[in-house]
C-alpha cells in the first residue's frame, strides 16, 4: 500500500516537472538543481558563480530552505533575481514549488537558472523539478564514505564538486577514494575539486557551465 502512495506522488510531481520544463524551454532557460547536506557550500558557490560568469549568463536563483530568507538575501545583494521557498519542513524541493516561485521570477530575463535545493543528502534526488542538469557538492570535510553510503545522489547527479579542499591538510579525506567510488556509481559523472573559499578550481566550473548552457 505503501508502495502505491508513494508511486503516485512521484508520478504527480513528475508531471509537473515536465510542466515546468516546458516552461523553461519556452524561455530558453537551462536549469541546474543544486544539492548537497547542509553546509557544504550551495549558497557560497552561487555567489562564486554569479561573479566569475560575470555577466557572460544572467542569472536566477530559487533558494530552498526549511526555514529563513537568509540565502537568499545573500544572492539578492549581488543584484541577481532571487526566490525563497521556504519548505516549512520538507527536506527537499518538488515540482509544485518550483513552479510556484517561478511566477515571481522575470523569466525572461533569465538564461540559467540554479535551484539550491534544501540541504540533504537523499531526498532532493528523488524529486525532478524539471531541470537540466542535477549537480551535487560533497565538502571534503564530509568524509570520504558518503558517496557509498549515500549514492542515489551521486548516481543522479551530471557533475559533482569536492568543495573545500584549503581544509585537506586539516582533515583525513581521501579525495582518490571519493573519484574512485563516485567512477563507480556514475562513470560518466564530471568532478571537479574546488574552494569556495579561495577561488581554487572554479574557472573549470565555469567553463563547463558555459558549455552546456550554451548546449541547452
Ligand atoms: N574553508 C572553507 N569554507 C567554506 C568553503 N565553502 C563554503 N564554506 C563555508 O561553509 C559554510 C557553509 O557554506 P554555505 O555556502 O552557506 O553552504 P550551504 O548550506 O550548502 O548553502 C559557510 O560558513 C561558508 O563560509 C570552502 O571552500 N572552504
Ligand atoms: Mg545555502
Amino acid at each position: 500500500m505503501n508502495v502505491k502512495v508513494v508511486g503516485r506522488i512521484l508520478q504527480a510531481n513528475d508531471r509537473i516537472a515536465s510542466e515546468n520544463r516546458a516552461i523553461f524551454k519556452e524561455n530558453g532557460i537551462y536549469v541546474l538543481n543544486l544539492m548537497s547536506a547542509p553546509g557544504a557550500g550551495k549558497t557560497s558557490l552561487l555567489e562564486r558563480t554569479i561573479q566569475g560568469l560575470n555577466g557572460k549568463k544572467k542569472i536566477g536563483v530559487i533558494e530552498g530552505d526549511i526555514a529563513t530568507h537568509r540565502d537568499a538575501e545573500r544572492i539578492a545583494s549581488l543584484g541577481i533575481p532571487v526566490v525563497q521557498i521556504n519548505t516549512g519542513g520538507a527536506c527537499h524541493l518538488d515540482a509544485n514549488m518550483v513552479r510556484e516561485a517561478l511566477s515571481e521570477l522575470p523569466l525572461k530575463d533569465i538564461d540559467m537558472l540554479f535551484i539550491e535545493n534544501v540541504g540533504n543528502l537523499v531526498c532532493p534526488a528523488e524529486f525532478n523539478v524539471g531541470e537540466d542538469e542535477k549537480v551535487m557538492i560533497l565538502s571534503i570535510a564530509e568524509g570520504d564514505d558518503k558517496p557509498l553510503k549515500y549514492p542515489l545522489m551521486f548516481q543522479e547527479s551530471s557533475a559533482l564538486l569536492l568543495n573545500k579542499i584549503d581544509l585537506l591538510p586539516y582533515v583525513d579525506c581521501s579525495i582518490e577514494k571519493i573519484r574512485d567510488d563516485v567512477a563507480g556509481l556514475n562513470p560518466g559523472i564530471r568532478v571537479f575539486e574546488v574552494s569556495c573559499k579561495t577561488g581554487a578550481g572554479l574557472d573549470d566550473w565555469y567553463n563547463w557551465l558555459m558549455v552546456k548552457g550554451c548546449r541547452g
